[in-house]
């Protein structure tokens, strides 16, 4: 029995819904509704479950974990009949360089936490907070596009023409994006890759409209 608890909205979440269509892997999705003032995953029932209060958290049989890339090379090592990382490690070093791009480097500056943060200990106002989100982002991805649109290994996806972890990892920030209003006509192999994963089922289900917790 598989369960992830999640959220619509959680990026890091969303990479293992799409992870787990790509492989057809079934899962109960709990939702924890990390709403401000609702902030279930702060629930004294929730941080028993997981103590650092933050989705994605997965049970796979006896397996209980947080923290997605942890989830996601899980998954990727007990079903590997379909791999999100190619062969060999030069390979997958060059895929890794973009997942931890996205997943260290703008994900981690954008989190709720963070965010309720720097208001709270340095007053920034709803402008300056979404400023804040959308610098990390711009940031991150001249260099992402710079990294995609100058190396051979970029085929119709991050790395190749299978979608793999890299895609895993950039959809959902590229959706983060979109919601804060970044312009992103400077990042044209960025956005071609997302059209892309946008042709593939699994993708499409794990967006964040179509979750069971997402508002009508
Ligand atoms: N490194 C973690 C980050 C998890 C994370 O920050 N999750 C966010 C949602 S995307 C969260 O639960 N935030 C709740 C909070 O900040 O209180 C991972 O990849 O799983």
């Amino acid at each position: 029995m598989r369960i992830l608890y999640g959220y619509f909205r959680s990026s890091a979440a969303f990479r293992v819904r799409i992870a787990l269509g790509l492989k057809g892997l079934e899962c109960e999705h709990r939702p924890v509704n990390l709403k401000p003032g609702v902030s279930e995953q702060l629930s004294p029932d929730y941080l028993a479950l997981n103590p650092q209060g933050r989705v994605p958290y997965f049970i796979d049989g006896d397996l209980k974990i947080g923290q997605s890339p942890a989830i996601l090379e899980y998954l990727d090592e007990v079903y590997p009949e379909v791999s999100l990382l190619p062969e060999g490690a030069t390979a997958r070093a060059h895929v890794r360089q973009l997942v931890n791009l996205i997943g260290c480097d703008i994900h981690p500056l954008n989190n709720l936490s963070v965010l309720m943060r720097i208001k709270s200990q340095f007053g920034a106002d709803e402008a300056a907070t979404n400023d804040w989100y959308r610098h990390w982002i711009r940031e991150g991805f001249t260099a992402l596009e710079a990294l995609l649109a100058n190396s051979t290994n970029t085929g119709k996806f991050c790395f190749g023409d299978v979608a793999g972890m890299a895609d895993v990892y950039l959809v959902p920030q590229v959706w983060n994006a979109r919601r804060f209003g970044v312009s992103l006509d400077d990042f044209p192999t960025i956005c071609r890759i997302d059209a892309a994963c946008m042709e593939l089922k699994p993708f499409v289900d794990a967006l964040p409209e179509n979750q069971a917790d997402a508002p009508a």
